[in-house]
């Protein structure tokens, strides 16, 4: 985690307790607007038809193609009468018990910088961009809503009982790397997917990844990368299936979890809702560490 720069220990100076800080939206400079405007341009150039409508009306609720950085004082109450979300801003990532504490309170808790220039395409840390454009828009709708406070509630119970990777599965292949299906075809709603110009057209498009239909307890056992292109995504029918599923009580599913060996990335079993069995092409030949 030493590559990070926006990583700390406990709460930086000038942060409150609970790491929050000062959104400050009048230091961020004409470049860093800018910057804003060309990933928002980018990202409008191919999510029709690619990402979720859920995700798009959500984004046109909000309004944050006014032009640069939106200013949390004029978004969030928009999306507090929505479903009660607020944003909230935070140095980077924040240890796990702070962030399921804000999730479980509706609050969602962004990066208060965006990328430089010359990071456009990659970034590993969480940037405004990426947390705004991506996580927000799903925020206004109910469903969504509800699911991502029953994850932060659920956070605390997993941290206890030891059960965080599984949980954390769970949180990456939806909240961050999910599709829908909507119209009998595939969507994207997973915001690392929608804040991504390249991973939006790869996971639909590209004959690599595996895609597969979602199955929780299957999902918690699958291992992920962070460092590239998914090599496998799952597929919900509906948010609504998201939410009804994880308001269950875990305790029994981690009971049969614990102890039991991850299933590697790229495998397939024969109880999966197999939509793509993909040619791993691109991981095989070494993703973006390529020569
Ligand atoms: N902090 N700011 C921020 N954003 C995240 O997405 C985040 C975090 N801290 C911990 C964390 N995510 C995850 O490790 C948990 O979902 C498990
Ligand atoms: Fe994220």
């Amino acid at each position: 985690m030493s590559d990070f720069e926006h990583v700390f220990d406990k709460p930086p100076e000038g942060a409150a307790d609970d790491w929050t800080i000062p959104q400050d939206w009048v230091a961020y400079t004409d470049v860093e607007h800018q910057t804003w405007d060309t990933l928002y341009a980018r990202q409008m150039k191919v999510l029709p038809g690619r990402a979720a409508e859920v995700f798009l009306d959500g984004l046109k609720a909000l309004d944050l193609s006014t032009g640069g950085i939106p200013d949390f004082a004029v978004m969030n109450p928009k999306l507090q009468a929505l479903t009660g979300w607020t944003v909230v801003c935070v140095p980077g990532l924040v240890p796990d018990e702070v962030f399921f504490d804000h999730l479980a309170n509706r609050r969602f808790p962004s990066g208060q910088f965006i990328r430089r220039p010359d990071q456009l395409d990659y970034l590993q840390e969480p940037d405004i961009f990426h947390d705004v454009f991506g996580h927000v828009p799903m925020l206004t709708n109910p469903d969504f809503a509800a699911y991502m406070e029953a994850y932060g509630k659920g956070g605390q119970r997993a941290a206890s009982l030891g059960m965080l990777p599984n949980l954390a599965r769970l949180y990456w292949y939806t909240v961050e790397f999910g599709l829908m299906k909507e119209d009998d075809e595939l969507r994207i709603y997973g915001a690392g997917i929608v804040s991504s110009a390249t991973e939006s057209v790869f996971s639909l498009d590209d004959p690599s990844p595996n895609r597969l239909g979602f199955d929780l307890e299957r999902v918690m056992k699958t291992l992920y990368r962070i460092d590239d292109f998914q090599q496998v995504y799952f597929v919900v029918d509906t948010i609504e299936q998201l939410k009804r599923e994880t308001l269950q009580d875990f305790g029994p599913i981690y009971d049969r979890l614990a102890g039991l060996e991850p299933i590697p990335i790229e495998t397939i079993l024969a109880t999966d809702v197999v939509y793509t069995d993909g040619t791993q092409a691109y991981a095989s030949k070494g993703g973006r560490f390529a020569a």
